[in-house]
This record gives structure tokens, sequence and C-alpha cells, in this order.
């Protein structure tokens, strides 16, 4: 560990272990996912699919791909997986242009509700390439069926997303099914957040209801970075020719080689994810956010917590986010449902416990961590976010100055430091 890198490296595992990993969509790996994500496998070419590839020597590469796709297969109940995407936003990029010729309507849950930027959100290439209409959650912070069937039926979209990043009610894949049959749309599941509790039999699956099923890897799968695309047995009936579309999207639509070592680390995580140890885990996940649910106020049926600020004061996401980071506890902030500020300065934050459960955490440690967390955001009253635009940037620079040396908050983090102590972080 001579060079700049490793030093730097070192330094990160500090923080990592030092503090509480509170992003919903983080974990922590294992050390055989580590090491199955460093090896050799990196050095290896393999454009194409097993038994179908452009270069030589790829035997054994064969046998890894197939391997974690089989595991997949089982683990979620169907009959198609490909394991190359090399993250969520290229999986879900891939399978539009599977599913969609450019400029075809697809629908997904707005961004400010919850949703993701691939499933439709200004910017993103779902939005430029292809027609979108966001549907809402409504004034109960829960899918408005009410208005996705109206849009749906409207729009008649060729693609439906059901899948959302900051949503902490579980999803009725039901629903929407009967939604996108009425209308003749491709029904696609984007379980990123919940696929390892799906996997733990603690949410639902979509799979009886839907056609295709996106995922990434590394959230409360616990797998490395990286992305699958899985088509149910409804999928396949509803076009035979959709692997092959898929894989046709992926290369040369989109992507060269796949990443091998990336392929070989998401079959350990499968092989892990497929042990009752882990079953217990994804239960844990959701019992631990529940009750930091409930001690912080508010309400959550899997890993994540959307906490809203304005009884705080206005737009004060980002201040909590630094306030708690200074605390030694990283969230991040997020917009609310009906945002009344703005998503660069938005009025609340979104938190979670799969890494926390990750590190041996259970409802004891979830109370203490709720008083911590409520004790910090005391610190951010009084620094509402300024109404007139061009005084923000100056305005956070000084908040910082003067949160970075907050006496309340450093002694927050001195506690969390000792406390942290007793709960090894896997593969550190
Ligand atoms: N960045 C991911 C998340 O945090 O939920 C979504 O892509």
């Amino acid at each position: 560990m001579a060079n700049k890198v490793f030093e730097l490296i070192t330094e990160e595992a500090k923080r990592q272990s030092e503090g509480l990993e509170m992003i919903p969509s983080e974990n922590y790996v294992s050390e055989n996912v580590l090491k199955a994500l460093g090896s050799i496998l990196t050095n290896k070419y393999s454009e194409g699919f097993p038994g179908r590839r452009y270069y030589g020597g790829n035997e054994v590469i064969d046998k890894i791909e197939n391997y974690a796709a089989d595991l997949a297969k089982k683990l979620f109940k169907v009959p198609v997986v490909l394991v190359q995407s090399y993250s969520g936003s290229p999986a879900n990029f891939a399978l539009t242009m599977a599913v969609c010729k450019p400029g075809e309507t697809v629908m997904g849950l707005s961004l400010s509700s919850g949703g993701h930027l691939t499933h439709g959100a200004n910017l993103s290439f779902s939005s430029i390439f292809y027609n979108a209409v966001n549907y809402n959650v409504g004034t109960d912070w829960k899918i408005d069926f009410d208005e996705l069937e109206r849009l749906a039926k409207k729009h008649k979209p060729k693609l439906i997303w059901a899948g959302t990043t900051a949503y902490p009610f579980k999803l009725d894949y039901k629903r929407y099914a009967d939604i996108a049959d009425r209308v003749g749309a491709t029904l696609v599941a984007d379980i990123s957040h919940v696929a390892g509790l799906i996997v733990g039999g603690v949410h639902s699956s979509p799979v009886d209801y839907v056609d295709i099923i996106t995922t990434t890897t590394h959230k409360t799968l616990r797998g490395p970075r990286g992305a699958m695309i899985m088509v149910t047995e409804k999928g396949l009936k509803k076009d035979a020719e959709i692997k092959s579309k898929i894989e046709k999207a992926i290369i040369p639509g989109l992507q060269g080689g796949p990443h091998n070592n990336q392929t070989a680390s998401i079959a350990v995580a499968l092989e892990e994810a497929s042990s009752d140890k882990f079953k217990q885990y994804a239960a844990q996940v959701v019992k631990n956010a529940q009750i930091l649910a409930a001690e912080l106020g508010s309400v959550s049926e899997t890993h994540l917590i959307l906490l809203p600020l304005v009884s705080y004061g206005y737009g004060m996401g980002y201040q909590a986010q630094y306030a708690l980071e200074v605390a030694g506890i990283t969230v991040n902030k997020n917009t609310i449902p009906a945002e009344p500020v703005s998503p660069f300065y938005p009025s609340g934050i979104r938190l979670g416990t799969p890494a926390l459960t990750s590190r041996g955490m259970k409802e004891k440690e979830m109370i203490q961590i709720a008083k911590w967390i409520k004790q910090a955001l005391e610190e951010i009253r009084g620094y509402d976010i300024p109404a007139e635009k061009e005084k923000r940037l100056e305005f956070l620079k000084e908040y910082k100055e003067k949160i970075h040396s907050n006496n309340n908050l450093l002694s927050i983090q001195k506690e969390i430091k000792e406390f942290t102590k007793r709960y090894p972080v896997p593969g550190i």
C-alpha cells in the first residue's frame, strides 16, 4: 500500500467504518465479492455471449457467465437472465432500446415522486430519445394509480416502468399489470432498490405480473456494482424474440466487452443471497427501517425512509445532509413529493438501513441512531435556504464553515466513532 491511490483507499476505508452509512442504495459487500471483483478476470475481452464470442480464449468466461445467469434464474424464478450490463442506467437504456423504437412512448414515475432518471426524466436518454410521460404519487405519497391509468389510456405507452428510488412503500405489481395489460404496454419492473428484499422474501416479487425485470446488483442484493436484465415467462409469451433483442441492444447497441470480473463477483453475491442467512439479513433490514422510521416520526415498508424536513425550515435537505455528515452519518438530500423548493436544494433527506444491517446492527442500535439524527437535525434550525436563488451558493459556503466546527455535531461524531468499533465492516 505504498502509493497515493492505496493511501486514499485506506482513508476511504476509515470513513466507511468510522461513520454510519445510511444512503439506502449503498451497502457493504463481502470479502469474496471483493476478491472476485479484483481478480484477473478483468484481463479478458469477451464481446458476445456464452458460446458466441467474437474473440478466442473464452471457455472459462463462458462458464462464469452461464453460472451467474443460472444462479439468478433460480433465485428470481425467471427463464432468461442477462448479466452483462455495466450498471443500472445502461441496463435500462439497453432494455428501452430492445422494447421501443426512438420516439415511442415510455411511462415512469416522476423523479420528484421517487422515480429514476432512466424512467423518463428530463435530460435523461429516456426523454431525449423517447416520448416520456410521467405519473406521480398522490398527497398520501403513494402511487396515484388512477392518474397512471388515465395517462396510460391517453398516451398508449409502449413501455411502463414499475420502479422507484425514493419510495418507502411496497409496490403493487398486480395493479400495474392490470393497467399495462389493458393498454398493451410492456411492463418492466426495475427492482434495483428492493432486489435483496425480494429474494429475502420480505417484498413481493413482480415475476408473475411483469414482462421484464431490471435490477442493479449492488444495493440490497449486496453484490458489486452491476446490473441484470431478466425476462419472465409472461414476457417470453408476449415476445419470443425478446432475449435476442435485449442481447443486440447490449452489444453492439450500447456496450463493448463485458466486465468479466464484475460478472464473477455478481455470481458470488447471488450464491450468498441464496442462503438462509441472507433471508434473515433482508428481514432485519426491513425491521430496522421500520423502527428507525417510527423513531423519526415517519414510515417505511422497505429498507428506505424519505424524511421531509419542512418542520425544520425552508429547503433544508442540503443543510441536513451536511450537518449529518459532520456528525458521522451519511445520508442524501432528496426531493419530497410536490417539492416546494428545487431538486438542488430539496426539502428532505433519504436514508436507509441496508449497510447498517450488514454490520450486524439491530433494533436497539436503530433507536440510538435515531436519537443522534434528531440531535444533529436540531443544529440546522434557522439555516433556511434563501428564497433568492443568487444568494444560495454564498449562503451554503458560510453555512458549511460554521457547521464544520459545530461542537454538538463534533461530539456526536466522537460517540459514533466509538460506537462503530463494535460493528466490523465486511471486507475492511
Ligand atoms: N443512484 C441510485 C440511488 O441512489 O438510488 C439510483 O440510480
